[in-house]
């Protein structure tokens, strides 16, 4: 995929540099320690690995690499539990408050780390009398309450991996993430709050285990207290009655390092969900590293506020164990950015003095539509710094949040990774990297990563192609549940001897790493490779547009032509003038090859549960196809709506 119309392609010339105070005040205040983890990066992990966390017997080994199968710190003895709680309690923190907890209705609870390591040895304890052993799999079904990671470090106590189900999937999704794994016990909630409402997840839960044999006991949180809940007896243990009996003490098991800390499922967008496997020693190592340096954490006056949900890897990593094993002192909240009301993140961040913010672009893009009453109502003086996750930023978006959010004076990290890779990889360090809004700017120290053509050539500096990791990581998924052939033919068989990531990038002539999105999405016009990203970027960069996806659809003339779904900022109208010009600042931001051939104004994006916009699915829209497996979809009506919109809509079709 690598173009001439690449250098073409949006040009971002603004720049900014971390303001004097924050590099001041920054952990990292120079670029020191690339060269140092260039020169060995083994060394340098190793490194790292004895800093920050607590073992109970040291690695004699600190890689073994058997391409593709990575081995971090061997014979090294750990347990994630005791490094994200007993130690902290133990060096005299127990009264620091761990988890700042806001509650949808707007209840509130704070714990403490003494608090937890009573809540999580009583929890580990409980599973224990549940039969739950070390090297056996529990899944978890919840919605966002402090009980959540309080299990996942329950089993983790215990050596037992975790698998969490997203509490929006339903019965079938889990049913099968179930199986996948044999899970032995699940832990689910009578139900989750969503914007108001119930979601009866004990209900859901029902329904999947009529068809999960693996299954012997199912733990149950009271949270909604709705009048009945069906409780088989035998199988279901209330939480309130069998956790609260237990004794607070639960010595955690030594594990190796490699023993397996977790499974998540990770959905793609074809074929069956993959059980991605993160092991404990370099799993935390990596976490726990990126979440200091990232955020540049000050554990003692720092309030960490991660806004995913822990159904994702961005909650596993940065809600749960990387601001954990660092003794931060985080927000966690339970509901959504627009219920009861659109200022509800802002308030949040206002009454809890939040200093970081870490969140996606589908939400900046959605505050950015709302407009800046919101966010202008509350005081939001307390923020240092700001990040995002999840999708490529748009620049506007990124500026909109620097501007808007940070007031002009937070750094923003733009930090790319996904499910596989556990931890962040490429990604400013904010006392040091000059940012350029877009741009996820360079890989981290000790991180390997280049830009190939489709023969797996490095492309030179500025250029574009496809993004590849070149050498093991610690946090590196060590395969895929039950199938060690598919990870080796999704990840490693593309490019020899490399990491494939299925993400576009391009170096600009700075070598600074822009993101382009999923390849699948990349669209072919008039032979020339054309980013997704690049296209709604310019959309996005016109005053009137909020949010934007576009995917190519065929066309006679061109092979493949442009096609845009646009979401406009509140108080503008969608008129046939504002087509064209959208169309011609897109002609003149670009080019006129990337002139999106028609335009259609939506309400809403189809999104996954996790925010990211399927384009596949608009792909069907603008095809006239039938629609793919909508299954993935936050609110499968949305392209439903789009696609009778689109029926009755007439495309323009000049050139
Ligand atoms: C952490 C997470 C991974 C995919 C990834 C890429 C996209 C994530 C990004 C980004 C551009 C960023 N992605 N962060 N693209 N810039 N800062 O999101 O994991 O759900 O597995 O998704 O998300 O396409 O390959 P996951």
């Amino acid at each position: 995929m690598a173009d001439v119309t690449l250098e073409a392609l949006l040009q971002e010339g603004r720049t900014f540099p971390p303001s004097e105070d924050f590099a001041r005040g920054a952990l990292l205040r120079d670029g020191r320690l690339y060269d140092v983890a260039a020169g060995d990066p083994e060394a340098f992990w190793a490194t790292q690995a004895g800093e920050l966390l607590d073992w109970s017997e040291p690695w004699h080994t600190v890689l073994e690499w058997e391409l593709p199968f990575a081995k971090w710190f061997l014979g090294g003895r750990l347990n994630a539990s005791y490094n994200c709680v007993d130690r902290h309690v133990a060096a005299g923190h127990g009264a620091q408050v761990a988890l700042l907890w806001e509650g949808e209705p707007g209840d509130a609870r704070q714990i403490t780390y003494a608090q937890l390591l009573d809540d999580v040895s009583r929890c580990a304890n409980a599973l224990k009398a549940l039969g739950v052993r070390k090297g056996d799999r529990v899944a978890i079904y919840l919605g966002m309450v402090p009980e959540l990671p309080v299990a996942m470090l329950a089993c983790a106590r215990l050596g037992a991996a975790h698998s969490v189900v997203f509490g929006g999937f339903t019965s079938d999704s889990l049913r099968d993430r179930i199986n996948d794994a044999e899970c032995k016990v699940l832990i689910t909630g009578d139900g989750a709050w969503r914007r108001g409402n119930i979601v009866p997840l004990k209900e859901i839960a029902d329904a999947a285990m009529t068809e999960t044999p693996s299954i012997e006991r199912c733990l149950v949180l009271r949270r909604t207290a709705q009048a009945d809940v069906a409780m088989q007896d035998g199988r279901d243990f209330w939480w309130h009655d069998l956790v609260d009996a237990q004794a607070p003490e639960c010595p955690p098991e030594p594990m190796d390092a490699e023993d397996l800390l977790f499974i998540l499922y990770t959905s793609g967008t074809t074929g069956k969900p993959k059980g991605i496997m993160h092991t404990t020693g370099g799993y935390l190592t990596q976490v726990a590293f990126t979440h200091k340096y990232v955020f540049d954490l000050k554990p003692e006056t720092d309030v960490f506020w991660c806004t995913a949900d822990c159904g994702w890897v961005t909650g596993h990593s940065y809600i749960v164990y990387g601001p954990l094993a660092n003794r931060a002192t985080s927000v966690m909240y339970e509901g959504t950015p627009d219920y009861p009301d659109k200022e509800r993140f802002w308030s949040i961040v206002e009454k809890y003095k939040v200093t970081t913010l870490y969140t996606a672009p589908t939400a900046i893009r959605t505050f950015m539509k709302w407009g800046t009453q919101y966010s202008d109502a509350h005081d939001l003086s307390s923020l240092r710094l700001l990040g995002s996750v999840g999708e490529p930023i748009n620049p506007e978006a990124w500026v909109w949040y620097w501007k808007n959010i940070g007031g002009g004076n937070c750094p923003v990290v733009d930090t790319w990774w996904q499910t596989e890779t556990g931890a962040i990889m490429i990604s400013p360090l904010p006392g040091t990297t000059v940012a350029k809004p877009g741009s996820a700017t360079f890989p981290l120290p000790g991180i390997g990563s280049d830009i190939v053509n489709d023969e797996g050539v490095p492309v030179p500096i500025p250029g574009g192609g496809y993004l590849v990791l070149t050498q093991p990581w610690p946090s590196m998924l060590r395969g895929i549940w039950g199938d060690p052939d598919r990870y080796r033919d999704t990840y490693w068989s593309r490019f020899e001897g490399r990491y494939f990531a299925g993400d576009g990038a391009k170096r600009d002539d700075e070598g600074y790493f822009w993101l382009l999105g999923r390849v699948d999405d990349i669209m072919l016009v008039a032979g020339h490779n054309i980013s997704t990203t690049e296209v709604e970027s310019a959309l996005v960069s016109h005053p009137a547009v909020a949010e934007a996806a576009v995917v190519g659809r065929t066309d006679a003339m061109t092979g493949q032509a442009v096609s845009a779904f646009v979401i406009l900022r509140s108080g503008n109208e969608p008129t046939d003038a504002l087509v064209t010009e959208l169309r011609d600042h897109v002609a003149h931001h670009i080019g006129p090859i990337a002139k999106p051939k028609t335009i259609l104004f939506a309400e809403d994006l189809p999104k996954t549960r996790s925010g990211k916009i399927m384009r596949r699915l608009l792909r069907n829209v603008a095809e006239d196809e039938t629609l793919g497996d909508t299954t993935t979809l936050a609110d499968p009506s949305v392209v439903e709506g789009i696609k009778a919109r689109y029926l009755s809509t007439s495309p323009d079709d000049e050139g």
